[in-house]
């Protein structure tokens, strides 16, 4: 089988790093819903990814968007598919600087309008293909361009954000827990509405780490709390979809990644700190909203394992 067919959205010969996350997470959306895929993407690495005019990586239809209108521009795609009796999953496929930063304006409003489309956010925690600077999402004590001795403020909660429109649909996923990420996709696909899938993506060049480590940093998130899987229906619906007792130890998480290796001690333990908050808040969260009937619909059809 010749290489480029082991995706169905990207093709071998794009200019992605070795290891990137957001091209496993192109093959993993692939795999969940075969090619039957349009997009819309801004200015971001999966827009550099693919090379420049007339060429590209894609084997689906990709509408290259300005940096912060991605998800009004898959809104747009989606009601003239929508007019033409087209059912295609369309895509608004952005970094975490086209989300949590330049583009929250429109998100916001394609989230209150309940848009009919799926967003995927691939969070890597730093304007990428320029450079490395500091995002909204960029961790605490990171080191990045803008941030040469490490970020002092904490990174944003997009989750809460995204859940607060009241969404039908929010889940996090983790490339390095493949069949929940395509079980996530495959909900998302089913969902009406807005929804929202955020996946944490190691960065080779900008979290300073070896190629082959990407997915197993991207499982140690999840192990130690950093990047807890979960999905929220309506608001009101939490539902943990990896359950994790005890804690991985978070050393084990930052002292591979270099952007890491000159945080204080202190930073270390505000990190620590942030991340015990936000699990233990999710934790309470889906004790005081748990799943329920609409949970309950999609688990019987796409169960965890
Ligand atoms: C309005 C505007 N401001 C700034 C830029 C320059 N710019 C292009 S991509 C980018 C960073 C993108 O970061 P992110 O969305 O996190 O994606 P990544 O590059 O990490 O994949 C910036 C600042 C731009 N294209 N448009």
């Amino acid at each position: 089988m010749p290489l480029e067919n082991f995706s169905n959205i990207l093709r071998s010969k794009n200019t992605n790093c070795a290891g990137c996350g957001m091209s496993i997470v192109h093959n993993l959306i692939g795999d969940a819903l075969g090619n039957n895929v349009k997009m819309a993407i801004p200015a971001c690495c999966a827009i550099v990814a693919p090379h420049s005019f007339p060429h590209t990586s894609y084997k689906v239809p990709v509408a290259a968007t300005t940096f912060a209108s991605s998800s009004v521009v898959a809104a747009g795609m989606k009601a003239i598919q929508s007019l033409n009796n087209e059912n295609i999953n369309t895509i608004a496929f952005a970094g975490d600087g086209g989300t949590f930063d330049i583009g929250m304006a429109t998100l916001s409003g394609c989230a209150e309008r309940n848009e009919d489309i799926i967003y995927v956010c691939y969070d890597n925690e730093v304007y990428g293909n320029t450079g490395a600077q500091r995002s909204s999402a960029t961790p605490v004590c990171a080191v990045t361009t803008t941030t040469p001795t490490g970020k002092k403020e904490s990174k944003k909660d997009i989750m809460s954000i995204l859940i607060q429109h009241n969404i039908p649909y929010a889940a996090t996923l983790s490339i390095g827990h493949p069949e929940d990420f395509i079980r996530k996709v495959k909900i998302a696909q089913e969902v009406k509405g807005f929804r929202f899938l955020y996946v944490l993506s190691p960065c080779i060049p900008n979290w300073k780490i070896e190629p082959a480590l990407s997915i197993k940093l991207a499982r140690l998130a999840v192990q130690t709390g950093v990047f807890p899987l979960y999905e929220v229906f309506n608001r009101n619906e939490y539902h943990i979809t990896e359950k994790t007792d005890e804690l991985v130890p978070i050393e084990e998480y930052l002292d591979p990644q270099k952007r890491f290796a000159r945080a204080s001690k202190e930073s270390i333990e505000e990190f620590k700190n942030q991340v015990l908050g936000n699990w233990n808040r999710i934790r309470k969260m889906a004790e005081t909203f748990p799943p329920g009937e609409i949970t309950e619909k999609y688990l019987e059809r796409f169960p965890v394992n």
